[in-house]
């Protein structure tokens, strides 16, 4: 329990309209975890797995109904619509309050209210929020209890009175009809209700730490971003940190764990892991920007993941991590699409049906064992990778922002942005094919700027004027660059190869930031030369490099009118800034016309 009033009028409260049959505070101890760990397997939440092969792991199938974020039941609820923007669900607050609280009455009857204490960043950083979660779900303790910093030395800081974050949690029936995700930016509070898929119902991931942080972020000068953190060691024992910004399963998890591939002319560098999916970024008394990943865990899309792909994350999910819409196999080890070691003959799909590989639906079409969007959750601890600057409580120093999507035809392999202003253009101008993490048009192309479309707290023209705005109060910026892993030919297959050989343009962005390259000028920015990337014991298709660096201006002009109707929808709240380097831009592609 705790000193902190305020906070234990708010569970009152929220006891009063959920009536559940208990409250339980959770400490985080090893205990506790083991106590829940078995009610969730009597009551069947969970399922052991082998103890011996997959040591503290356990399986876990949601509803058929939720398996991945819900975009169009996502609310932002400020007083005025203005305010949440032409990129958010609006509700205002009172009616917001007043549907899901009809929902949220009586929800947890019979069941029991579990009060999470949980930290985003390191415990007492000056970058770190404290929030709240009260929750009728068992599995949703257990994955909170590895994605934050949760129990006993939280509550210490809820005791001193810190502010924290409220919110509320029900799995209530788990009908999509009955199911909103709510934040209230004037009242720190999250009510989210109908779901117990992970990007709804873990608050603290995207609700708290990015649609509720970017407000906050606005409010005191920094930043909260959908990024990947890492560091890149030189042969010299030098490290220069990355953030990256990727849409939802666009690979962030794959190039944070990135192992270095053979063959490189400079061996011997070393990849350090920060964070997959969410960085919070403040200007230090140094004028450069610093960064901390909120989250200690990892939320990953399963499917593809094997010691190819991704070795360290391969290495990860051996042990404490949870596996959620897999297939399970009769040997209770789990398996997915992509996943390392034989395919098995049969086992449990992710619908709970008896499964054989290789049947196909009334269309012919492959069924798939593991949903698309199946996931682990595995401590970043267990990464072999992992930074032991996780923990330090000032992050570490930015040296280029990296922003990327999946585009088949258009984007280059990579390029480098003239200055913040132009770099904030790059990435208000992201778009990306949709993947299977969002529920709708999987491969169609949308406009995803800075991949923080789903979860950009407030108007996002204010959210760019932001950026912009940081970018005059750095003493000096990061450079920011764009990347493309995804471009394919005109038979559809990737050009690039991928995984652990982006280190080889990583290692140009870096030289970049330590101006130690040449690059040759463009219309959109500054591209590598022919033999700017190292490509020594890379066997690439004849002209690869050069059909992965080209930019077609009459394709470029094209995208120009998708990006002049996205900005139109914010009227005349959008900065200045951005359509003068939309005009520049226009004109760069004319003149090379
Ligand atoms: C995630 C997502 O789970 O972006 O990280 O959907
Ligand atoms: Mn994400």
């Amino acid at each position: 329990m705790t000193s902190n009033k305020q906070l234990l009028e708010w569970i009152e409260e929220m006891a009063q309209l959920c009536k559940p049959d208990s409250i339980y505070w959770c400490d985080g101890s090893v205990e506790e975890k083991e106590r829940l760990q078995q009610e969730a397997v009597d009551k069947g939440i969970l399922l052991e797995l082998d103890q011996e092969k997959l040591p503290g792991c356990f399986y876990h199938q949601t509803a058929l109904n939720d398996v991945a974020r819900t975009e169009h039941l996502t609310f932002i609820c400020t007083p005025d619509k203005e305010t949440a923007g032409p990129n958010n669900n609006w509700m205002s607050p009172e009616e917001a309050y007043k549907k899901a609280g009809g929902i949220f009455d009586g929800s947890m009857k019979g069941r029991t209210m579990f009060v999470i204490p949980f930290s985003m960043g390191p415990v007492g950083s000056p970058f770190s929020k404290v929030g709240v979660q009260l929750t009728d779900s068992i599995y949703v303790v257990l994955n909170m209890r590895i994605m934050t910093r949760m129990g006993k030395a939280v509550t210490n800081e809820l005791d001193k009175g810190v502010d924290f974050t409220k919110c509320l949690h029900c799995t209530a029936d788990l009908d999509v009809d009955r199911r909103f995700i709510m934040h209230f930016p004037q009242d720190n509070t999250i009510w989210s209700v109908g779901s117990g898929y992970g990007g709804n119902a873990l608050l603290g991931k995207k609700c708290l730490s990015l649609r509720i942080a970017s407000h906050i972020a606005q409010n005191e000068g920094w930043l909260a971003e959908h990024m990947l953190i890492m560091g890149v060691e030189h042969p010299n024992g030098y490290v220069d940190y990355i953030a990256a910004a990727f849409p939802s399963a666009c690979g962030k998890t794959n190039l944070a764990m990135l192992i270095p591939p053979k063959g490189l002319k400079r061996e011997g560098y070393r990849i350090w892991t920060i964070g997959d999916d969410i960085a919070w970024m403040r200007i230090d008394s140094d004028g450069a920007l610093w960064a901390v990943n909120p989250e200690a865990g990892c939320f990953g899309v399963a499917p593809g993941t094997n010691s190819k792909t991704n070795p360290n994350a391969a290495a990860m999910v051996q042990r404490d991590t949870i596996f959620t819409n897999v297939v399970l196999k009769s040997d209770k080890t789990v398996w997915w699409e992509g996943c390392d070691g034989q395919v098995p003959h049969n086992g449990i799909d992710w619908q709970g049906k008896t499964w054989k590989h290789g049947m196909i639906d009334t269309n012919g079409n492959y069924i798939n064992g593991a949903h698309p969007n199946s996931r682990f959750t595995a401590p970043i601890a267990n990464c072999p990778s992992v930074s032991h600057r996780i923990e330090h409580h000032n992050g570490v120093p930015i040296s280029a922002i990296i922003f990327g999507g999946r585009r088949a035809h258009l984007a280059p392999l990579v390029y480098e942005s003239f200055n913040w202003q132009h770099g904030v253009f790059v990435g208000a101008t992201m778009a990306s094919e949709m993947t299977a993490a969002q529920s709708g048009a999987v491969g169609k192309v949308r406009r995803d700027p800075m991949a923080m479309l789903p979860f950009c707290g407030y108007n996002m023209a204010d959210y760019f004027g932001h950026w912009l705005k940081m970018g005059r109060m750095m003493a000096r910026t990061p450079k920011i660059f764009n990347v493309n892993w995804f471009r394919t030919d005109e038979n559809n297959n990737f050009l690039w190869p991928g995984y652990g050989e982006n280190l080889r343009v990583l290692e140009w962005i870096i030289d970049r930031c330590n101006n130690k390259v040449q690059a040759i000028e463009t219309p959109i920015g500054y591209v590598p030369a022919s033999d700017g990337i190292d490509m020594t014991g890379l066997n690439l298709q004849a002209d690869a490099m050069k059909q992965l660096l080209n930019i077609n201006p009459a394709n470029w002009l094209e995208e120009l009118k998708d990006i002049s109707e996205f900005f139109d929808k914010f009227g005349d709240r959008l900065p200045k800034e951005l359509w003068d380097e939309y005009a520049a831009l226009e004109k760069r592609l004319r003149t090379a016309m």
